[in-house]
């Protein structure tokens, strides 16, 4: 173990550990050939955690250059699917030992409450362990085309893949991303976001330890603008899969087409709307809708941030509403009973607040919040805005923070075109007890998850992704392994 490339780091709930700083690459951990780190702020108090090494263009190429070697002339080449799912399972079974280090880690890397951050862990392990079980049933097809010829596909890894994951479910990202990638049997270059890069150095700890071979899976912290487009524009990274900003989203299409026409997956941003008809269960409905916005601080790409409420109800639901809102745990995320910690960055603080100022201005009511909680930390109260309008910002764009924009509808003609009015599609959430409501709902609204009677009802066996401009392929589920594989066609010739 280099002291150059570990730091030994107390978080405040008492648990010290060794955590790496380099690179991952190559199973080792390496400081970044010139020498340059960033810093790593806990949200939660606003002091310095510490700093890591950050990728440049350089080190990418050496990453990439790893895993290009692994992937054509290590043992990775040969290892039969049923070896890929045996490291996956020992990998899975790494990170559960070291699951209470590893949520108290996001916990003091992201700010959110330590009861979330161990969900997070038990789905990464959840997902490792899924596509463990994929990695040797992937199998093509014989197909009969005539009698003069003998034909069939096969799924082929896609080689060396770039993946790019935002901060906001850091390990759970991760996990999506890498576990398909490998049971599918590709090498991986992750970039972790620079907002929270310590639990993916922690994982590659794990990976060594688990088996992999060198350069199979390599993980790296960097700035979005220099190693992420690095990773977006390199000629030797065949696929490249993307969660964040519809707005870098939009770079990386432009990056691959303009490099060699890489594959892409985008997982971007959303607007999701959650309905609440008439017939509602109202004490469960307002229960979704407060889980739906304020889940993970509104930090999610498919929060329930437009709750439409059928006029019958309305009334009743806003002052519920209000009432549940209010009655949410804020504040130090490594209390037990905190249900909501810090947004994820200063500037992710003052993005959200200066959309709660937005709504403000454009006379919007504020029905409870609507403002900082605390002095230290980045804490901002669960805040719901009613009377808004379809044109006001705050009901048109995404503000990933705990801000919930409430408006009312008439009948189901109303809350389709009302649901579909938007440039985004990631998900949806219907409440009513009539079942025909529920799936006429279900099939008209134009988005990749609809949601009954619940909401936020993910899970890595279930397909994920958006219609418009929330993304572009699916994570999670077999879908993902068909994003991380090539169909080769095998025609032979009985003629000869
Ligand atoms: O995202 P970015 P930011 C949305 C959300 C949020 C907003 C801004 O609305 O308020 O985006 O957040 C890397 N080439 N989502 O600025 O910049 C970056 O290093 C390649 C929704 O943090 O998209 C990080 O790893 N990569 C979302 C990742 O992209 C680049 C989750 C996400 O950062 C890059 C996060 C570039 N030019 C934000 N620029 C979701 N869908 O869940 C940045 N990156």
């Amino acid at each position: 173990m280099s002291a150059a490339v570990f730091d030994k780091i107390k978080i405040p709930n008492g648990i010290v550990y060794d955590q790496p700083t380099g690179l991952f690459i190559d199973n080792q951990f390496v400081p970044s050939i010139d020498g340059s780190k960033f810093d790593v702020f806990s949200p939660s108090d606003e002091e310095k955690i510490t700093a890591v090494y950050e990728a440049k263009e350089a080190d990418i190429d050496v990453a990439v250059a790893a895993a290009k070697r692994a992937f054509y002339k290590g043992p990775w080449a040969r290892t039969t699917p049923a070896e890929r799912a045996r490291l996956l399972h020992k990998l899975a079974d790494l990170i559960e030992k070291h699951a209470e280090v590893m949520a108290a880690i996001e916990t003091y890397d992201c700010g959110k409450a330590l009861s979330l951050a161990r969900g997070d862990i038990f789905a990464v392990v959840g997902a490792f362990r899924y596509y463990a079980g994929w990695a040797d049933k992937i199998h093509g097809k014989v197909v009969d085309v005539d009698s003069t010829s003998f034909n069939y596909t096969k799924m082929e890894p896609i080689g060396v893949v770039g993946q790019i994951v935002p901060w906001n479910f850091p390990s759970v990202m991760l996990a999506n991303k890498i576990a398909p990638a490998i049971a599918a049997g590709n090498t991986v270059l992750l970039k972790s976001a620079e907002q929270t890069p310590l639990n993916a150095l922690y994982i590659g700890t794990l990976v060594k330890e688990a088996g992999f071979p060198p350069g199979v899976i390599n993980i790296v912290s960097g700035i979005g603008k220099i190693a992420g487009a690095a990773i977006a524009s390199h000629n030797d990274i065949m696929k490249v899969a993307f969660t964040g900003s519809t707005l870098v989203g939009r770079a990386i299409m432009h990056a691959a087409a303009d490099s060699n026409i890489k594959a892409v997956t985008l997982e971007l941003g959303g607007k999701s709307p959650n309905i609440i008809f008439d017939d509602a269960n109202i004490d469960k409905a307002v229960e979704w809708i407060n889980f739906g916005i304020f889940f993970n601080c509104g930090q999610v790409c498919a929060a329930g941030s437009r709750v439409y409420v059928q006029e019958g109800v309305y009334d009743k639901v806003v002052a519920a509403f209000k009432k549940r809102a209010e009655q949410n745990i804020i504040g130090n995320p490594f209390d037990e009973q905190t249900f909501q910690g810090a947004q994820v960055s200063e500037a992710q603080f003052h993005r959200v607040m200066s959309y709660v100022e937005s709504g403000k201005e454009e006379g919007a009511t504020v029905v409870t919040g609507g403002e900082r909680h605390g002095s230290k930390g980045y804490f901002i109260k669960p805040t719901i805005f009613s009377d808004v309008s379809t044109d006001m910002k705050i009901m048109r764009e995404e503000i990933f923070g705990p801000v919930c924009a409430i408006s009312k509808f008439t009948d189901m003609e109303d809350i389709i075109e009302k649901a579909n009015d938007t440039v985004y599609g990631l998900a949806a959430a219907v409440h009513t007890t009539n079942l025909n409501t529920a799936i006429e709902a279900a099939n008209r609204i134009r988005a990749g998850s609809v949601w009954v009677n619940t909401y936020h009802g993910m899970h890595w066996a279930l397909p994920f992704g958006g219609f418009g401009q929330s993304g572009i392929g699916r994570e999670n589920g077999k879908e993902a392994m068909k994003a991380y594989t090539e169909v080769k066609t095998v025609r032979i010739s009985l003629e000869n």
